[in-house]
């Protein structure tokens, strides 16, 4: 499958290059010779941010800055309404770019990408995603970041308000939103820059088996079970979770092979995967709430078997009763076994019910605090109106 990817605000941006990179990995001749994107563009109101990344094309085509008569280049430091405000008046200039791309006849489908909890991404990436679906028949994924656990306390948070309005904007517009939780990938003891440049990676990294598998065009690297763009976008629709695992196999197993014990060993290590899959879905969810799922089993083709698919197809039916399963293998890894599973058309997420609820509260809340506060001003005021000024 192909995506153009547009990225939005610091977060979106990070991400959408980091999928640049790695489809500058798959396409490369000592790799994989695949492209899974046909372009990626970065979007922001803020000048120094858009120079912050590496992989993407440094002209104005690729990174696009919006609202700078606005903003002077500087953001709209957290405040999405005024960068929704932004869009509106420049969604021409992103929509036209992505939909006059080179190659954006190749693309399957379009990825929107932004964080929840900033400003301008989360106040921009709605009305992009609407636009471009309303001028095209490709259907529109948007993944959005939630954020940390910490940046969601205080009476005044910026972080679950703006993921509230971006996830409810968002959700009314694209096929299928993924939702990806920093807080489930955080590593305490890492700087702030390690953690999301290992979310980053391990975001992208998610995906990569899935984009390359319905691409593959040599021969023996094609599944007997394809799952390719066809598959995709049946299985995504509405809130929607990502997740990988891999499982390393023993550098001696390609000579035990035939042994009924490697056999045993290998479908043991497919289950591995499976479950580490499940414990990194991106947002914590319950499987029994999801209406689709699919899955992808990526491993030496001699080692995937009919078993594996098998087993695991009747996990996922054990685990989500309701949802229509779809299964594929991918014949291409060497030395482990990768497993990649998509949980769609949530019906009900606590993580994100919560996220609402808290929203809805501090909204309020934020009400209160500027009445008082225009009212405690008035009373300063009040107390100093016998005070003469220097005019
Ligand atoms: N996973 C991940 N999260 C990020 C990254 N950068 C920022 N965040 C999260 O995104 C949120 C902040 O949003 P940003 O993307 O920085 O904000 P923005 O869209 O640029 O908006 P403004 O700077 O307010 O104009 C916080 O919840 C951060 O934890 C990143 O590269 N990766
Ligand atoms: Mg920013």
């Amino acid at each position: 499958m192909k995506l153009v990817v547009v990225g939005f605000g610091q977060c979106g941006c990070n991400v959408a290059d980091t999928f640049y990179a790695i489809n500058s990995y798959a396409k490369s001749i000592f790799n994989r010779r695949i492209e899974i994107l046909t372009d990626a563009f970065a979007v922001n109101t803020d000048e120094a941010d858009l120079g912050s990344f590496t992989h993407i094309p440094s002209d104005k085509g690729h990174r696009i800055l919006i609202g700078a008569m606005k903003t002077f280049g500087h953001g709209v430091g957290k405040i999405n309404v005024d960068a929704a405000q932004i869009i509106k008046d420049s969604h021409a200039v992103v929509t036209d770019t992505v939909l006059k791309s080179q190659k954006f006849h190749e693309a399957d489908a379009v990825m929107t990408v932004a964080s929840g909890g900033g400003g301008t991404g989360s106040g921009t990436i709605g009305w992009v995603t609407k636009e471009i679906k309303d001028r095209t028949d490709k259907p529109v994924y948007a993944l959005i970041v939630l954020p940390f656990g910490f940046e969601e306390r205080g009476n005044t948070s910026y972080a679950a308000m703006n993921t509230a309005t971006c996830i409810n904007t968002v959700h009314k517009y694209a096929d299928a939103v993924f939702l990806v939780d920093n807080e489930r990938f955080r590593k305490t003891e890492s700087s702030l820059v390690e953690n999301l440049r290992y979310i980053n990676g391990e975001i992208v990294k998610s995906f990569y088996d899935l984009w390359c598998a319905g691409e593959e065009r040599n021969p023996r690297f094609v599944g007997s079970k394809v799952i390719d763009a066809g598959d995709i976008k049946q299985s995504l629709e509405g809130i929607t979770s990502i997740g990988r695992g891999q499982v390393g196999l023993s550098i001696f197993s390609r000579w035990k092979r035939g042994h009924f014990r490697q056999g045993v060993r290998e479908r043991g290590s497919a289950n591995g995967a499976l479950r580490q899959a499940e414990n990194n879905l991106s947002l914590g969810i319950e499987m029994e709430d999801a209406r689709k799922s699919l899955t992808l089993i990526s491993g030496p083709k001699e080692v995937l078997n009919l078993a594996m698919l098998e087993e695991i197809s009747g996990f996922l039916q054990d685990k989500a009763p309701k949802a229509v399963i779809r299964i594929g293998d991918y014949p291409r890894r060497r030395h482990e076994i990768a497993v990649t599973i998509v949980i769609s058309q949530l019906t009900h997420v606590t993580r994100l019910e919560a996220l609402f609820s808290k929203a809805e509260e501090l909204f309020t809340k934020r009400e209160e605090i500027t009445a008082e506060t225009a009212w405690k001003i008035n009373q300063l005021r009040e107390s100093t109106k016998n005070i003469p000024v220097l005019d």
